[in-house]
């Protein structure tokens, strides 16, 4: 790759001091950055470049060995790169059993006389993610001469689903238009395509689905198979396989065939011909990723078949070239009056063991959608004779865009950590989908992308940290969010142990924050209308009712909350019996998800000793005052962060902090037109009243 892409705009001296911090000797200013070099910032100009053997002959063991010499410092061993199968190694016996085909195993060992740094792995791909780690290693504090490092992912499939359209524009996406430029394509192929598969493998991310899930049937036409091709080529040497989101229609759209029907041989037929097509392009090609009968989209229900059928016929597709399919459980429809939170178990565990071998079905965290907070899908645990993957979103539709700072590794571990009680105690989501539960061969988690052409890719550099601990903990979930955390924030500003402390404090409470001043105590989908931008819990008149606020929070005069035990919708009876009593009773319900399943009185006394509405005042006003304390810790280290980094995102500090404000008050205005409460005392009164923020309206905002 070309050093010009990765050129930091600064001056000499800045460089010098910011890879001086880098090894953690001097406090000072990190250098100058506009974040395009993300966590992945070279070694300063002057730096001795460490001696990198290649033993071995592929491309991606070479761009292992650029990766080293462009980003170790000081090394005083040389460094041998090399895949474990190499005869030179019998002796050393390396336990390569346990680092499967994409593992890695970093340690200094005698190599013809002399003590070398080795690089190994079972695979190409393998070595090339070990190089990553011993540049990380270095970056966050360890000596090379003492690692000694063994790793192998837990999950198979690592994916990043972009939701971008052929026409360049991302839904939910806050980060400028798509990465892909799909009219040059395949001709030109943007330096900044291999910058992405590069920041994609340090991180161990093997799986690009390209496209939006609510697609367009055009991405599987010829022309567009040839630009996928260019892509897939551009990925490959970096360990990343491409996927495609289809529409399930396309035989009709693309095919002229009358019906989609996944049992009408002619279906069939296209879906073959249309795979074989593709892979005669890109011979490794991963496979389909389909929304099908979910918000408007075609699928098997339109025919009076169920997500197997349609699922299988795809999977059968592509199972002569090794494909898979990736089927999402994100399905409700307008015509089913039950909970919106228990239509996905209905519809796909009476499909449990009816899914092909090569079909993966995609549960995003929560039954409703990628709220700040919501308790773990029932799915998990329910289906052990399918493999199960977590959807996770990295994009911030739901928290605040791009301008909010939330660091979502809290989000992501709470979702990995909880216990589905499926078998037993212990019976984690993670562990659903890592395959340890049920032994699953074939196990996957995918994340909804945030990145664009924003020079920061992710458009603010704290929103690169979630598309880190997204892959980090794709690795490995059992990784801490705070660790994590630390680790990026080492990367990204420097190892001065101040900065560090006050970038990961920030972080790890400001999800929190969101959560507090959108939609505290279990209460979510509160937004306003079509963007998603800001409050709008008055909504009431949108056309499908479970589009409507007023259908998650219920709040009346005698109380507030969504009650899904037996009195109500009875959604808590999907979960395991020992997580469903727990739900039934909200004595023992989490007070964070109390609202989510019960519908309770405004008085209704909490473990505090106050009253549901006061905690729920109290929740609003410490999300405010969290965002002011981000805010002043932001500023304790000015003197210590480059200038351009410090100041988008003090700006962007201060855009959360009034938005903060903004959902605080627009809700409690709204809460007490509904119940007629006063505020506790010492609470402020909102800023305006009810009407002014209903009448806020934000036709351009971003990402629709
Ligand atoms: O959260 C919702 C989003 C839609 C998205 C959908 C989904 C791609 O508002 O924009 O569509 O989820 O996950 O399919």
């Amino acid at each position: 790759m070309e050093r010009r892409t990765w050129r930091i705009g600064t001056s000499m001296a800045c460089l010098l001091a910011g890879s001086l911090l880098a090894i953690g000797t001097m406090p000072g200013k990190a250098s100058a950055s506009d974040g395009y070099d993300l966590w992945l910032a070279p070694a300063h100009e002057g730096a001795a470049v460490p001696d990198v053997q290649v033993i071995g002959d592929s491309q991606t063991l070479q761009l292992a060995a650029t990766e080293l010499r462009r980003n170790l410092t000081g090394a005083k061993l040389p460094v041998v790169l090399t895949k474990a199968l190499n005869p030179a190694l019998a002796r050393l016996r390396l336990p390569t059993a346990e680092l499967g085909t994409e593992g890695y195993l970093v340690r200094t060992v005698m190599i013809a006389g002399r003590s070398s740094l080795l690089i190994t792995g079972n695979t190409d791909t393998g070595v090339l993610y070990g190089a990553f780690a011993a540049i990380r290693a270095q970056k966050t504090g360890a000596d090379l001469t003492k690692l000694d490092l063994i790793s192998a992912p837990r999950i198979k499939l690592r994916v990043l689903n972009h939701w971008d359209n052929l026409d360049g524009s991302v839904e939910r996406g806050y980060a400028g238009q798509s990465l892909w430029d799909w009219w040059t394509l395949p001709d030109f192929k943007d330096p900044r395509y291999t910058d992405y598969a590069r920041a994609n493998a340090s991180l161990g991310i093997n799986a690009i689905v390209l496209n939006n899930v609510n697609a367009s049937p055009l991405s599987l036409s010829a022309d567009y198979i040839a630009k996928t091709g260019a892509l897939a080529e551009v990925f490959r040497p970096w360990g990343i396989k491409v996927y495609l989101s289809v529409r399930f229609s396309a035989p009709i759209e693309l095919g002229g065939l009358k019906t989609a029907d996944p049992l009408d041989p002619e279906v069939q037929a296209w879906w073959k011909a249309k795979a074989d097509e593709i892979y005669r392009t890109i011979p490794d090609f991963g496979g389909f990723l389909v929304k099908a009968n979910s918000e408007g989209q075609p699928g098997p229900r339109d025919y009076q078949r169920s997500h197997a059928d349609g699922a299988n016929m795809l999977a059968a597709a592509v199972a002569p070239h090794n494909g898979i399919v990736m089927w999402r459980a994100f399905v409700y429809a307008e015509t089913d009056p039950e909970d919106r939170a228990k239509q996905a178990w209905s519809e796909f565990k009476p499909l449990d063991g009816k899914f092909a071998d090569n079909v993966l079905v995609q549960v995003k965290n929560g039954a409703i959608d990628f709220q700040p907070r919501e308790p773990f899908h029932p799915l998990f645990g329910a289906m052990p004779k399918t493999p199960m993957m977590l959807e996770l979103q990295i994009t911030k539709e739901y928290l605040g865009f791009s301008t909010h700072l939330a660091y979502l590794g809290p989000l992501y571990t709470e979702v990995l950590e909880a216990d589905t009680r499926a078998k037993g105690r212990g019976s984690t989501v993670a562990k659903v989908i890592d395959g340890s539960l049920e032994g699953s061969a074939l196990t996957g988690i995918a994340g909804v992308a945030n990145v664009g052409r924003d020079r920061d890719w992710s458009g603010s550099t704290f929103n690169q940290a979630n598309w880190y601990a997204f892959a980090r903990l794709a690795w490995d979930p059992s990784l801490s969010a705070t660790d994590i955390g630390r680790e990026w924030a080492r990367q990204t500003f420097g190892n001065d142990p101040h900065v560090v402390d006050t970038v990961v404090s920030m972080m790890m409470e400001s999800r929190e924050a969101v959560v507090d001043y959108t939609g505290p105590l279990g209460l979510a989908h509160l937004m306003a209308t079509g963007h998603h931008y800001g409050p709008g819990p008055w909504v009431n008149d949108l056309a499908r009712p479970e589009w409507n606020p007023t259908y998650y929070h219920k709040a009346d005069r005698g109380g507030i909350g969504f009650d899904r035990t037996r009195t109500g919708s009875n959604a808590v009876a999907q979960y395991a019996p020992q997580v469903a009593r727990k739900l039934a009773d909200p004595h023992t319900t989490p007070e964070s998800e109390l609202l989510w399943f019960h519908h309770l009185p405004w008085d209704w006394k909490m473990k505090s000793g106050q009253t549901l509405w006061h905690d729920l005042v109290a929740h609003y006003d410490r999300g405010v005052s969290t965002v002011a304390r981000m805010q002043q810790n932001w500023d304790s280290i000015k003197d210590k962060v480059d200038a351009e980094r410090w100041t988008k995102t003090a700006s962007y500090l201060a855009i959360q902090h009034r938005e903060a404000r903004w959902w605080r008050d627009a809700s409690l205005a709204y809460w007490m037109s509904v119940n007629g409460l006063p505020l506790p005392a010492g609470s402020p009164a909102p800023q305006h009243d009810l009407a002014w923020y209903k009448a806020q309206s934000f036709p351009l905002a971003p990402g629709q």
